[in-house]
């Protein structure tokens, strides 16, 4: 059985960002707008009046400071509230094709390949631009990768699923070299008129170049991963291609954007993440003390918080579990690579971390890496 080490990280940031505060500003002024537009409905008691978000709110229950995205003009026109992208022919690449190109080659840069390097492109992300030919199948003509590519999306979880997958591929022989990209235009999905969720999301693109391991190879070893998944509505879109089929196949209702029960989620998922994780770890002989950091999905800081000292049985000390949501807000898939990209440049051999997602499904995925 061959080993798999990730040889290489890649982070496309997108230059534009949007803070809270000018986040709120847009979002106050689209719900002042809505109530005047509604003022004879609100007041018969037929539509609800929107409240006022609030910058205190958002820092207080999450920890996300601003958020970066391929279109800010866009999502803060109060008459419009969403991104607005450049139409692309079918000769051009795609806008995922083009963050992910950009992730991609700085991870084959790190490990010093190139494309053609490449046997396996994996597109892992929470929402595909088109239904087909697969995203990542672009992605490998753009990079001059041979073998083959896929989508796959498990929501928050996608990229970890996907590092599983690549792995179990290096060490059964069918690949050499792989790349799991997750280009995240969440910022597409979430519905921006909704106070609850409006601040929650941001858009990147993160790739994770992995390697058979050789006699000179450096980087992180995969010691060992697990994926879970167990059926919630609690986070749903219910865009699709069948939508048109529907006798009510309008294309602006709640649920084709992003929607969750966020409290539910909260309560539901962190049990399953905490004995995911301590089980994975039992089941594979490694003590949560063995652990030097903790790269976690990046969703909400009390839930890192509570998860850090869960896993680890105490409080985390500075630097043992990085967060990055207060400059990126929750990435999806890419969250938990973004950390491990950030804070994976002072481990020496022999030192152990642990990469873990979670999110929509409900799945959670982990993946324990040594330095060599
Ligand atoms: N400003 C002011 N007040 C607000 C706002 C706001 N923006 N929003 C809500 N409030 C009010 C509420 O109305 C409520 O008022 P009241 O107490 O009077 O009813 C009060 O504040 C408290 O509201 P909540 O109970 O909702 O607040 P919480 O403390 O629970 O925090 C969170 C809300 C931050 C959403 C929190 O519940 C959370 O983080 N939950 C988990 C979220 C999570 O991790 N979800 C994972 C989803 S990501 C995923 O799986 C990927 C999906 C695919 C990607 C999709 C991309 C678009």
């Amino acid at each position: 059985m061959q080993q798999a080490v990730i040889t290489g990280t890649g982070v496309f940031t997108p230059e534009q960002t949007i803070t809270n505060a000018e986040l709120v500003e847009s979002f106050n002024a689209y719900a002042d707008r809505f109530n005047a537009e509604n003022a004879d409905a609100i007041a018969a008691g037929e539509v609800t009046a929107k409240d006022h978000s609030s910058v205190e709110f958002i820092l207080k229950a999450s920890g996300i400071e601003q958020r970066h995205v391929m279109d800010k003009a866009g999502v803060l026109d109060p008459a419009r509230m969403y991104p607005r992208l450049r139409q692309r022919s079918d000769d051009e690449p795609g806008i995922m094709a083009e963050i992910a190109l950009d992730a991609c080659n700085q991870a084959l840069k790190m490990a010093g390949r190139t494309g053609e390097d490449v046997d396996l492109v994996i597109c892992a992300a929470s929402n595909m631009e088109r239904a087909y030919p697969a995203v990542a199948i672009e992605i490998q003509k753009l990079l001059g990768a041979g073998g083959f590519a896929f989508d796959m999306n498990v929501a928050c979880s996608s990229a970890t699923f996907g590092i599983q997958a690549a792995a179990d591929m290096i060490r059964t022989g069918s690949v050499r070299r792989a790349l799991v990209v997750s280009p995240e235009i969440t910022s597409g999905h979430l519905e921006w008129r909704d106070r609850d969720c409006h601040f929650i999301f941001g858009d990147v693109a993160t790739a994770t170049l992995i390697e058979r391991r050789e006699d000179d190879t450096q980087g992180f070893l995969i010691r060992s991963s697990r994926c879970a998944t167990e059926f919630s509505n609690n986070i749903r879109n219910n865009n699709g291609f069948l939508r048109r089929t529907r006798p009510d196949g309008v294309t602006d209702r709640r649920d084709m954007q992003f929607m969750q029960e966020g409290r539910k989620v909260f309560k539901e998922v962190m049990p399953m993440v905490a004995h995911h994780v301590l089980e994975h770890l039992s089941e594979t002989d490694v003590s949560p003390q063995d652990l030097r950091r903790l790269w976690l999905h990046q969703a909400n800081k009390t839930m890192n918080d509570f998860l850090g000292r869960k896993v680890l049985g105490r409080d985390p000390e500075p630097g043992e579990q990085p967060n990055i949501l207060q400059d990126y807000a929750n990435t999806s898939s890419a969250g938990s690579i973004i950390a491990f990209a950030k804070h994976s440049n002072d481990f020496t051999p022999g030192d152990l971390g642990l990469i873990c997602s979670f999110g929509a499904g409900y799945s959670v995925g982990s993946v324990v890496v040594e330095r060599i």
